[in-house]
């Protein structure tokens, strides 16, 4: 029942994001909001696991990977996780070109070590980040992310958020959102589009 809300939510977070996406591409958004979302970029500012500020021209000359979720999540992020290692796995020498991107929707529980140890269950080619709440907002902002606290019984919380992959393109500009539930050769087809 409650995998069940949290995929409804999901979905409809997901279909707002594209909505949003949609209407920020065409330009028409103006014409129906007084305050248009602002274009989807690819900057952030964040701090890598080792402590080090990181910015998106650090990644600069790679097609970037970016998936938003965090380590307690139930269910999405595990799968989508998995599914990027496959993709990198199957892209071969052409992922060298290709940088995933995890960045934490949760960094109350997601400290550094919590991250390092979680990523450690996946492809070691992808990078975990996490920022204060305050740069979390600001990078959600810029890649229409969707993430929302939830309280559950016991004081435990679940954060529910969009399930988009953001392509960003080793220019820095954002070029296209991949569905979170595409399989990792479906993933790499998609890759091997744009990575040449
Ligand atoms: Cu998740």
């Amino acid at each position: 029942m409650r995998s069940t809300l949290v995929r409804l939510l999901l979905t409809i977070a997901t279909l707002t994001t594209a909505f949003a996406t949609l209407l920020s591409a065409a330009g028409t958004a103006r014409a129906i909001s007084d305050s248009p979302p602002p274009r989807m970029t690819g900057h952030f500012v964040l701090t890598a696991l080792d402590g080090q500020v990181v910015t998106d021209s650090t990644y600069r000359g790679k097609w970037l990977l970016v998936f938003f979720g965090y380590t307690y999540c139930p269910d999405v992020c595990p799968t989508v996780l998995g599914e990027i290692g496959n993709a990198l796995s199957a892209l071969g020498p052409l992922a060298e070109s290709v940088q995933p991107i995890f960045i934490t929707v949760d960094p109350a529980r997601d400290t550094a070590a919590v991250l390092m140890q979680y990523l450690k269950s996946f492809d070691r080619r992808i990078v975990g980040l996490r920022g204060a709440p305050a740069q979390l907002e600001a990078v959600a902002k810029q890649y229409h992310v969707y993430y929302k606290v939830r309280s559950l019984d016991h004081g435990e919380y679940v954060v529910d958020h969009s399930a988009f992959i953001h392509v960003v393109d080793p220019q820095g500009r954002f070029v296209k959102l991949l569905n979170g539930d595409l399989s990792g050769h479906r993933l790499a087809d998609e890759l091997r589009k744009l990575v040449n």
